[in-house]
């Protein structure tokens, strides 16, 4: 398509203005301020960069577009709509927040096609593209780029670069040199409260440029010098910053350039001036049939692109392109993964010992790494720790960007959100380490790959006191509530080696669900036959061992280092005349899901329920009820070797049969 005039280019930019305006006025909220002044950078990108199609939304070598600045989702939403995609209609629009509407509040990757990641949560969208630009480089070279061959822009705003994630980001892209992420700064200089000045004096290019970054400064209402600035990054070797100075609400009378413009409609006045400003005389939510019909005609620019990148996966030999088609779905088959978990039970049934669980974890990986090409790991800076890299796995680099370990450094935030990248991608299945206490430095993250329903696995070691000396700075007390307490996460303790293997198997079948492995640090003992085809953490919680002798008096529930307490607290009771039984609780969230009988059995009726886990009670009582015992933490931890920990807390099969006592006595 030839470069548009000037006047075009307006026209084209101020439909965008226009729908933005008219959509939060009906709407009675949202921020008109951010597509006004952005306008003119999302009308070059989509009608002259981009390289998509409103057709088949899902091409897999298209161009991504992150927006990262969700509060800015009308500009969002008003180019699907004028590019043509079929997913925002103009009622769609008009619907703009309103329940069920195709155009909530912030975008949403899972409610809007052609909406690449949801965001919101600043900081979270340009950390989130990092991860995209990693599978796309990654991906290039493991299947050449005549198959994979995409750039990543992402549209940035102060907040997005004020939050602390946004360093992390930037400082993994640039050490990696992901040449194909180019960021669109809107420097409008204006946040909620006022001018930036109020609270940041930050140098962005110089920063950027610091980071390893080519970075520069442009007008970002003059399209010819976006359209250059944009070039030229393309033909960089390095990620590229465009710092694109922009006015907030730009055409507004007296709100332009303002925080007014901000969170709330801009009113009847003020829109009234806004179209004279910009010569917009068509009524809300009309746009002029040729304006439309030049970004229709842009939006299907790419067309031949994709029927001729069509052609060339069509003519892979067959067996190359079923598994690229395999992998950009993410199936992964079931009779792969039951080989691979069937080879590591039969590992542990030739050897069995006492192991932790993090070693488990690598010895899982050791055969999971080669069967799934598909899985990218890495280690926020702990990676002897969490045993995440198996032997023989290549670390990616640079100049190795098919490597499949990434070193992500000291930063957890950063891996998490990358990780959600990758996976929104498709073609990988991302897993990563760190302990367990620094899931809350990766939690905003985590929670948007739940609400995302992307298949990332994040395994966490170190995952109780059992750690030890590290002491309380480093002991997971509330970790696993708090984990738990994300809708739609698979949380996993598993008790020993085959049962990390069993929970492996069950986050990687789970294509839209995130999953953290909580492993320990400490040895465990092998509790399971590994001579089992079944997977038995399948329903989340199940009987590991009946009552030695009649019916259960008493009902033993834990999980991971805590069953092999149980399973010695079920003996105490045995020499004591009680009929015990121990549940192994995997996972909360698979055992809620569980059919109403299944869950029955396995919460079986011995009058007395105990749990056992080394971390607070919240959560407990939907499985032991209100009335059962719980033996665990109600403090922080402390530094100590973990058996003098375990002592000194409680948590121990002497208390446990103590506990017991008493509720039986109780009864
Ligand atoms: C992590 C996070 N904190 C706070 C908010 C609330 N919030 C929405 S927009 C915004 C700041 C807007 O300023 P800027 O990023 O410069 O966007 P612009 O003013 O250009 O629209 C804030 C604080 C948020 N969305 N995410």
């Amino acid at each position: 398509m030839p470069p548009l005039t000037r006047a075009e280019h307006d026209r084209m930019a101020n439909a965008i203005r226009a729908l933005a305006m008219d959509a939060v006025e009906k709407a009675k909220s949202g921020h008109p301020g951010l597509p006004m002044g952005a306008a003119d950078i999302a009308t070059v990108l989509f009608t002259r960069v981009l390289k998509l199609d409103p057709a088949d939304p899902h091409w897999f070598d298209r161009d991504r577009f992150v927006l990262s600045a969700g509060h800015g989702s009308m500009l969002l939403y008003s180019v699907l709509y004028l590019a043509g995609f079929a997913s925002v209609s103009i009622e769609d629009i008009k619907s703009f927040r309103q329940l069920g509407s195709r155009t909530p509040g912030h975008p949403e990757v899972e409610m809007t096609e052609g909406v690449e990641t949801t965001t919101g949560p600043l900081g979270q969208g340009i950390a989130t593209a990092v991860g995209m630009a990693i599978a796309e480089r990654h991906l290039a070279a493991e299947h050449s780029a005549d198959i994979v061959d995409h750039h990543t822009y992402v549209l940035a705003s102060d907040g997005d670069l004020m939050e602390g994630l946004s360093q992390e980001a930037i400082a993994l892209a640039g050490h990696l040199k992901l040449a194909k992420l180019i960021v669109l700064y809107d420097d409008n200089h204006i946040s909620i409260d006022g001018p930036t000045s109020l609270s940041d004096s930050v140098d962005q290019v110089k920063r950027f440029e610091s980071a390893g970054w080519a970075a520069c400064r442009i007008d970002g209402h003059d399209p010819e010098a976006i359209a250059t600035a944009i070039a030229t990054a393309q033909t960089s070797d390095k990620p590229s910053l465009i710092a694109c100075r922009t006015t907030i609400a730009f055409g507004a009378p007296t709100k332009a350039g303002s925080e007014k413009s901000h969170g709330s409609p801009l009113g009847a006045e003020e829109i009234a001036g806004a179209r004279k400003n910009l010569g917009w005389t068509s009524p809300p939510f009309v746009i002029p049939d040729d304006i439309l019909a030049a970004w229709r005609t842009a939006g299907a620019r790419s067309r031949d692109l994709r029927a001729a990148w069509s052609k060339r996966v069509a003519a892979l030999p067959a067996e190359k392109r079923a598994e690229l088609e395999r992998r950009i779905c993410g199936e992964v088959p079931a009779d792969r993964l039951a080989a691979a978990l069937a080879a590591i039970k039969d590992r542990l049934a030739a050897d069995p010992k006492d192991r932790a669980s993090r070693a488990a974890s690598e010895l899982a990986l050791e055969v999971l790494v080669p069967a799934f090409p598909e899985l990218i790991g890495g280690s926020a800076d702990l990676t002897g720790s969490n045993n995440t890299r198996p032997k023989g796995m290549s670390v990616m680099t640079p100049d190795e960007p098919g490597g499949r370990f990434i070193h992500y450094g000291i930063r957890e935030h950063g891996m998490a959100a990358a990780m959600n990248g990758m996976a929104l991608h498709g073609g990988i299945i991302p897993y990563s380490g760190t302990f367990l206490v620094f899931s809350d430095y990766c939690r905003p993250s985590i929670r948007l790959a739940a609400l995302m329903g992307q298949r990332v696995v994040h395994v966490m070691t170190h995952d109780s006191i059992g750690l030890g000396e590290d002491g309380p700075t480093h002991q997971p007390v509330e970790h696993l509530a708090a984990l738990r307490a994300i809708p739609h996460l698979q949380v996993f303790r598993p008790c020993d080696a085959v049962e990390t293997a069993e929970c492996w198997a069950l986050a990687l079948a789970a294509a839209h669900r995130p999953s953290v492995l909580a492993l320990s640090r400490q040895n465990l003992p092998q509790l399971r036959d590994a001579k089992t085809d079944q997977n038995r953490c399948a329903g989340g919680a199940y009987e590991l061992l009946p009552a030695e002798s009649g019916p259960a008096r008493v009902s033993l529930f834990a999980t991971g280092s805590e069953v092999a307490i149980a399973v010695a607290a079920r003996k105490r009771l045995a020499e004591r005349g009680i009929a015990a039984r121990v549940v192994s609780v995997p996972c909360f969230e698979l055992f809620f899901d569980a059919p109403e009988e299944t869950r029955q059995a396995v919460l079986g009726d011995a009058p007395v329920r105990v749990a056992v886990e080394a971390a607070i009670r919240q959560g407990w009582d939907a499985i032991i009820g209100s009335h059962g015992a719980f033996v665990g933490m109600t403090s922080f931890g402390a530094s100590a070797p973990a058996p003098d920990l375990y002592r000194h807390f409680g948590i121990t099969p002497e208390r446990v049969v103590e506990v017991a006592l008493s509720k039986l006595q109780a009864l």
